[in-house]
């Protein structure tokens, strides 16, 4: 079980091929991308994650990794490719079904075939096995499939490969064995054996769980700036309960996961998912809020905000569904003028022009914090007070310490309407 064709070579796929092939497998990742083919093979990563670069460097010069556009025969192959949303909120699942197809031509009897990529409850029974069913396949005795979610957070993604817990969902109870001891191989913390089915709404209640937490706190930042409650202390003190765990308010839900997977559930349930269904809408009104909350703040039509941080999330270059997108588009449309900086965005993967942090807070009336990466925790006050006026920040993440009376500080917890 140890030659592996990896297939789809991005934030999973990659940091997957390579630790297997540290585990001295023999590993093709394939990729439909040649720019990430051609890159991968001179050991060159264009992901930005702790310790891939090297990772992938050393396995690529020792020979256990290598990249090709094409799938080659293997004992296991693992699809990790996106399954992003349509415009309709229903899941888009081509790249799986294209994976599925690109092995057909090369499966053999004893293969393991693992679907890492987050799927809608069902999809391995009424999708995936249909594909190689049709094809004349056994899925009890000749090859094996399973669902096999990850648990790992951008930015910790190679040491949680190897420590969370992993869950196998087999089409059977063979297939999750089998599947089970390929994790084996890489993975030390438990691995627990289940159905297809369980694993996948398994997947999918992880983060649906984070949602609905999270748009309880947006929730109540909202009550909280009408009631003139301080939103950050309740949340601190409510979490003195043991069993309390109240999420942090923002300024919208980003990545790929959070804010995707409720709906894979909701698609496949709609008429049993309210709960769910309110969350995302709750979340998805957290742009509008944030610049409601601006226009107080900032009531002159056509003054300019420095957007600081488009990233869904702090100190990662991924910018997937990030709220900072509707934020500004809606701040435009009411006439401000804005200008954005990120330390960790490259300028050619975004449309908007990316200015450093002077040039976006020059004349700036408010600088808006939309992530909480590290180097917005402790700003050059200074610098801030001699570029702006009248300087106000508005952070909504609540990370940044401002020391300077001069600088107006706001988060959700001092924005009373009263
Ligand atoms: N957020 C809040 N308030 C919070 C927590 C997060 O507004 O209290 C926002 C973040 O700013 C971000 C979004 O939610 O915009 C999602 O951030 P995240 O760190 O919760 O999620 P991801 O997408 O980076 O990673 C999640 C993780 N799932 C869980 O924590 C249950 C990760 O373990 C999963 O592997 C990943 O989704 C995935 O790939 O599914």
């Amino acid at each position: 079980m140890n030659k592996l064709c990896v297939i789809g070579l991005g934030y999973i796929g990659l940091p997957t091929a390579s630790l297997f092939a540290r585990s001295g497998c023999s590993v093709l990742g394939v990729d439909v991308n040649e720019a990430v083919v051609e890159s991968l093979n001179k050991g060159q990563v264009l992901i930005k994650e702790e310790g891939l670069n090297q990772l992938v460097a050393e396995v690529i010069d020792q020979g256990f990794l290598s990249a090709s556009t094409q799938v080659q025969p293997a004992d296991v192959f693992i699809i990790t490719v996106p399954t992003p949303i349509h415009e309709d909120k229903t899941a888009n699942l081509d790249y799986v079904i294209q994976a599925s197809e690109a092995i057909l031509p090369h499966i053999q009897p004893g293969n393991v075939v693992i679907v890492e990529s987050t799927i809608p409850p069902r999809t391995m029974y009424d999708v995936v096995g249909p594909i190689f069913q049709n094809k004349g396949w056994d899925l009890n005795s000749e090859i094996f499939l399973a669902h096999c979610p990850e648990r790992v957070l951008p930015g910790k993604i190679l040491q949680e490969l190897i420590h969370n817990t992993r869950i196998v969902g087999g089409y059977n109870a063979e297939s999750a064995s089998r599947a089970a001891e390929v994790y084996r191989q890489v993975v030390k913390g438990e691995i627990i054996e289940t159905t297809a089915l369980t694993a996948e709404m398994t997947k999918l209640m992880e983060n649906t769980y984070r949602d609905v937490n999270i748009a309880l706190a947006n929730e109540l930042a909202k009550i909280s700036s009408h009631l003139g409650v301080n939103t950050l202390d309740v949340i601190e003190l409510a979490n003195q309960h043991p069993r309390v765990n109240l999420h942090q308010p923002g300024p919208g839900v980003g990545g790929h996961c959070i804010a995707i997977d409720p709906y894979f559930i909701i698609e496949k349930s709609p008429e049993h998912s309210q709960m769910m269904q309110v969350a995302r809408e709750i979340n998805e009104s957290m742009p509008l809020f944030v610049v409601e909350q601006v226009q107080r703040l900032v009531p002159t039509a056509g003054a300019k905000i420095a957007v600081l941080g488009l990233t869904y999330k702090g100190n990662i270059d991924d910018t997937r569904e990030s709220p900072a997108f509707p934020i500004i588009r809606l701040l435009e449309e009411q006439g401000y003028y804005i200008n954005v900086h990120d330390p960790y965005v490259k300028q050619d993967s975004v449309s908007y022009e990316l200015k450093d942090f002077k040039a976006a807070v020059q004349d700036a009336s408010c600088l808006l914090v939309l992530t909480d990466h590290n180097e917005f925790k402790q700003l050059p006050e200074k610098d801030i007070i001699q570029l702006m006026e009248n300087p106000i920040v508005f952070d909504t993440k609540n990370c940044v310490r401002i020391n300077s009376e001069i600088i107006q500080y706001y988060h959700y917890n001092n924005l009373y309407e009263g």
